[in-house]
């Protein structure tokens, strides 16, 4: 009976073309629903291409058996999200048992990368798969395709024609009027890592467009610590042992100068040349934050190269910088993992990396960044009012660019510090310090020019339901109001916007989307790495199985407590006292014990 139902309800439904003789063209309408391929038919026609998505119809709206069993057992996004960051005890007994660890995270990995399509499909040039599109890798990707230019509105048909100002936007919804904390205790250390993790391979070429990228390895290359060109690497390097070249200053070892590393840096031009350091990354002198990460991954891999020296005294200094890069990639992945997601996922599910766990699956090594990616990443409320580094207060005018305080201060008490600083939340809005509030402004003019399309419509691809009302998004009343008059309907809010006031999961950095939309590109990229296939996964990769151990128990701790004299404390989140769940008291003077 209930069967008849659902057929009689579904039929008319999915017969029902999106028909109008207005001349507009049908695909500005999205009406293929579950992933289906919107083709134009001569001028006011279209069809949908529901091939391998488990619908059928006109519109691609019917489920196929299958489909309506699996959409039917698949609990919701929010409730598996809430059973993760709930429930401890049940999570720690989970995790110590080594087979259901490996199936949950086998799990976690196959459906978000599923998400991900591989090869990439389009990009801001090509709404329509093409050789060109799949070569090219000077463009992002795209997820999904540009809205057409034909269409009446930005967001296809619905909305109005014009959108907000970007500045005027940013400015009421965006920045930050009083600095509001990370209620998961995010700190500092955790948005300067973000910050130097990603810049790898997110680095728009403003001079082609937003939808280019100068970033061609898309993914964990450590082109920003190594150089994005041989050239470039070169300069870097001692071509001895296979190290990198360094400097000593104040009895530190600390990235070389210019001088001595002749490579193009941005600096503003009041700071002489021997205060100009020489990172991989050409923006990397911007914060001591970043600096003090290239500092410490310098040091790493000197530290790494003097140790397979010793187990291949024969090796070439060429074989060594090559092995020990691959070693430092699989730290990376491995602290990105364990540390950094662990951490901003707020799960007590324990994440591992561990790339045999797809061994047994279809898995697609390779990665393309997409521009959705990009843009989702931008996570400037993160940053906090000042710096405080050993109790002094930096505003931003004396931070930026100030090699100085990497060199005075040292390595311990730049990440003692940084540890010690909460960062501010990331969702929820008015939360970007107005220093940097520009660069929000510069992503939604971005997301316009390349027509993204509007957010509902990437919910819909990420397979959660699309909001209903602007009150659902903010969950709650003001801002929704002040949203709905500048958009006019839910279906047409951006999707920079929409993430940054979504509203947040109760006590956490961020809302649903950003879990949901980030974690596909975040894991594919990860695990995409060519190290994490079958014919690179194995000790020999890695010098052998000093190397590959190195790399599988990588910690962030242990990244800086390998490289200074005396270990600080060291995490992603604030110190905090466990039984009072109070993340504002610190330990004074906390110092662990070194692990050399
Ligand atoms: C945005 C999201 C993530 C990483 C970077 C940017 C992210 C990745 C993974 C997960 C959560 C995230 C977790 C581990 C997940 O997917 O679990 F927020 C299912």
């Amino acid at each position: 009976m209930e069967a008849v139902k659902i057929i009689f309800l579904l039929v008319p439904l999915c017969f029902l073309e999106v028909a109008d003789a207005t001349g507009i063209n049908p695909c500005c309408h999205y009406p293929c629903q579950n992933k289906g391929i919107c083709v134009n038919i001569g001028k006011e026609d279209y069809e949908c291409d529901c091939t391998r998505t488990g619908y059928y119809g006109v519109n691609c709206s019917l489920p196929s058996f299958w489909s309506q069993i699996h959409t039917f057992l698949k609990p919701s996004r929010s409730f598996v999200h809430h059973m993760l960051t709930h429930y401890k005890w049940f999570w720690d007994i989970l995790s110590g048992i080594s087979f259901i660890r490996d199936s949950i995270m086998r799990h976690v990995l196959t459906e978000r990368s599923n998400l991900i399509p591989s090869p990439p499909t389009y990009n801001s040039d090509y709404n329509y798969l093409s050789w060109e599109g799949y070569a090219n890798v000077s463009y992002f990707t795209r997820l999904l395709p540009p809205v057409p230019k034909d269409c009446p509105t930005h967001a296809g048909t619905v909305g109005y024609k014009d959108l907000p100002d970007a500045k005027q936007f940013a400015e009421e919804f965006l920045l930050r009027r009083k600095f509001i904390p990370d209620p998961q205790g995010t700190n500092v250390m955790f948005a300067f890592f973000a910050q130097h993790f990603t810049h790898q391979f997110f680095r728009t070429d403003f001079d082609r467009g937003p939808g280019f990228t100068k970033a061609l390895g898309h993914g964990v290359d450590l082109t920003h610590i190594y150089g994005y060109s041989l050239e470039r690497q070169h300069q870097l390097r001692l071509f001895k042992d296979g190290k990198l070249k360094y400097q000593v200053v104040n009895g530190e070892v600390v990235p070389p100068s210019v001088k001595d590393a002749p490579i193009k840096m941005k600096y503003p031009k009041s700071l002489p040349e021997e205060k100009r350091l020489a990172f991989g990354h050409d923006l990397f002198g911007l914060v001591p934050g970043l600096m003090l990460y290239a500092t410490v991954w310098l040091r790493e891999h000197n530290r790494v190269c003097d140790i397979l020296k010793k187990e291949h005294p024969t090796w070439s200094d060429e074989q060594l910088f090559q092995t020990t890069r691959l070693i430092l990639t699989g730290e990376t992945i491995k602290i990105v993992i364990e540390d950094y997601v662990q951490h901003l996922s707020g799960y007590h599910f324990k994440l591992t990396f561990n790339p045999e766990l797809l061994f047994s699956e279809h898995f697609q090594y390779r990665n393309r960044i997409a521009v959705e990616f990009d843009h989702l990443y931008h996570w400037h409320p993160l940053m906090p009012d000042s710096f405080i580094v050993k109790g002094q207060e930096f505003p931003y005018e004396e931070f930026l660019f100030n090699t100085d305080i990497l060199l005075n201060f040292g390595v311990e008490a730049l990440v003692e510090s940084f540890s010690k600083q909460r960062s501010g939340r990331i969702g929820g809005g008015k939360n970007i310090h107005k220093n940097i509030l520009h660069v929000a402004i510069g992503v939604i003019e971005h997301g316009r020019q390349l027509r993204l399309q509007p957010f509902n419509q990437y919910r819909k691809w990420f397979g959660l339901t699309p909001y209903k009302s602007f009150q659902e998004l903010t969950g709650e009343t003001e801002i929704a109001a002040q949203l709905e008059k500048l958009y006019g309907h839910i279906d047409a809010v951006e999707f920079y916007p929409a993430l940054m006031l979504e509203r947040p999961y109760q006590d956490a950095t961020f809302g649903e989307s950003m879990v949901e939309m980030g974690a596909p590109f975040s894991l594919k990229g990860l695990l995409g790495n060519p190290i994490c296939s079958p014919d690179y996964w194995k000790p020999s990769t890695f010098g052998g199985k000093t190397g590959f151990d190195i790399v599988n128990t990588a910690t962030l701790e242990k990244l800086v407590c390998l490289n200074v004299k005396k270990c600080p404390y060291v995490a992603f989140r604030v110190p905090y006292d466990i039984e009072s769940k109070d993340h504002t008291k610190i330990y004074p003077g906390q110092v662990r014990d070194c692990f050399v």
